[in-house]
């Protein structure tokens, strides 16, 4: 079974696809006749989905309008690792063209496959992607995001292609080599997560060389939660622009959302393919501008359709700039299950990164130990300071840092200053928490 609604055009190599400056009301119904195919397309194709939707009491002819969704079951990274590897495939496995897996936290990885469709619908949201980005057709872009069974190197890759550009097929991690080819080829663009960008950057520093004199002009950077202070931070170290791409390999990879170089004010999620909507600890919607969990709805995925899958990254939904019909996510403070609670304080690690990054002599290199003494759990956050930075600034500057942390997130923590270079650097995804309890 095909869908019977499918883009009437490729994305365009240079300018907008229609779908892109449809009006809202257009785009709303477009939302609902694929949202329907979607939920008669997994109930019947998905036994979990049947059984869900039988056991909540509704039915595809249900959703007449798109409000209707929220009587939908939702579906959790738990039922995906229950129905692995293939329970959630909703075509014949010879169907499938690829494979992705990401890897849990606690071990079991989790699955999606990706028809022929699927994959070209994936290439043709990572081109225009790129192109709100700013990346322009005829352009060389590197990129390190890792290949393999993580949907980023991939998922770049095709989309990187579809544009018309030249890719790079570095992945990550060889810094050496990455500075060395970014050097060679001068690339126009880098695809990189933003830890794994200032990693990059040091290496140039450390080689002796400018990092602001490459001919990157822009980064798209994903994968994991940054800041704005981290933008600045990596706009300055580099002299390009830093813009946000946001996916997940659950709803499809990146891609999903991405903002415009023009505004930089948010990734705009591509509505035309994916359903947003944000619900409270309750899992009750609430409205736009309101801080919560995302929770997706994929609108034209044939092999993985998912239906209200809870991402646990914490946002909020705003109204489109750029891309007027297509919402806009707030950066993402962070995953619920990233969330550290200390003596019942909410802390997550961009909170310390923004704070960090506003102190001059420190730098965004730190990790969290996570500890317990007695009943009580401990924060420390070890940090490096800034090169050059001599021993009696750098007391003085984690004096401040300690003060700030108690301020803004209102949290006691402790901070320990380490020598420069000793903390572990980003080749991808940066591991911020270490639970030592
Ligand atoms: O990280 C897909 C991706 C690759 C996105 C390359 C962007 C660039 P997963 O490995 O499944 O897929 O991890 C998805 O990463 O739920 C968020 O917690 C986090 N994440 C992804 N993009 C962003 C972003 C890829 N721009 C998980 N800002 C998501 C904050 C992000 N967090």
């Amino acid at each position: 079974m095909t869908r019977d609604t499918y883009p009437p055009t490729r994305q365009p190599h240079a300018g907008l696809h229609p779908a892109e400056s449809m009006t809202r009301v257009e785009l709303e119904r477009l939302q609902l006749e694929r949202l329907q195919w979607t939920v008669r397309h997994a109930y019947e194709r998905v036994p979990f989905y049947t059984r869900r939707f039988d056991e909540a009491g509704i039915a595809p002819d249900d959703i007449r309008e798109l409000a209707d969704i929220a009587r939908l079951p939702f579906t959790t990274k738990e039922d995906l690792r229950a129905n692995y590897p293939f329970g959630l495939c909703a075509v014949p496995r010879g169907d499938l063209r690829r494979i992705h897996a990401s890897s849990g936290t606690t071990g079991q990885v989790t699955v999606v496959g990706y028809t022929q469709r699927d994959l070209d619908t994936w290439a043709d949201l990572v081109a225009r992607s790129l192109f709100a980005s700013g990346v322009r057709p005829g352009w060389t872009v590197h990129n390190a995001y890792g290949y393999g069974l993580f949907t980023g190197g991939l998922g770049a890759h095709a989309g990187i292609e579809r544009l018309g550009c030249t890719v790079v097929p570095m992945s990550g991690g060889n810094t050496a080599k990455q500075v060395q080819l970014i050097r060679d080829f001068e690339p126009d663009a880098i695809m990189c997560t933003p830890s794994y960008l200032l990693t990059i950057a040091d290496a140039f520093a450390a080689a002796g060389l400018d990092p602001r004199a490459t001919s990157l002009k822009v980064a798209v950077c994903g994968a994991e939660p940054w800041t704005d202070a981290m933008r600045k931070e990596l706009e300055e170290r580099l002299d390009l622009r830093a813009v946000d791409i946001y996916g997940l390999s659950e709803i499809m990879g990146p891609g999903v959302a991405n903002e415009c170089v023009e505004t930089q004010d948010g990734p705009h999620v591509w509505e035309d393919h994916f359903l947003p909507e944000i619900v409270d600890e309750a899992l009750t919607q609430v409205a736009d501008g309101e801080r919560g969990e995302l929770v997706f709805t994929t609108l034209t995925r044939e092999a993985f359709p998912m239906i209200r899958y809870r991402t646990r990254d914490l946002t909020s939904l705003h109204p489109g700039s750029a891309r007027p019909a297509h919402r806009r996510i707030a950066k993402i403070l962070g995953r619920n299950d990233d969330m550290i609670v200390l003596r019942g304080v909410n802390v997550f690690p961009t909170q310390i990164e923004e704070i960090a990054l506003g102190i001059p002599e420190l730098t965004s290199h730190f990790v969290l130990e996570l500890s317990r003494s007695g009943a009580l759990d401990e924060l420390l956050v070890k940090i490096e300071a800034g090169p050059g930075t001599d021993a009696a600034a750098a007391a003085l500057a984690a004096d401040v840092f300690r003060a700030s942390i108690a301020e803004r997130v209102g949290a006691r923590v402790g901070v320990e200053l380490v020598a420069g270079g000793s903390l572990p650097r980003s080749e991808g995804k940066l591991k911020r928490l270490y639970d030592l309890r």
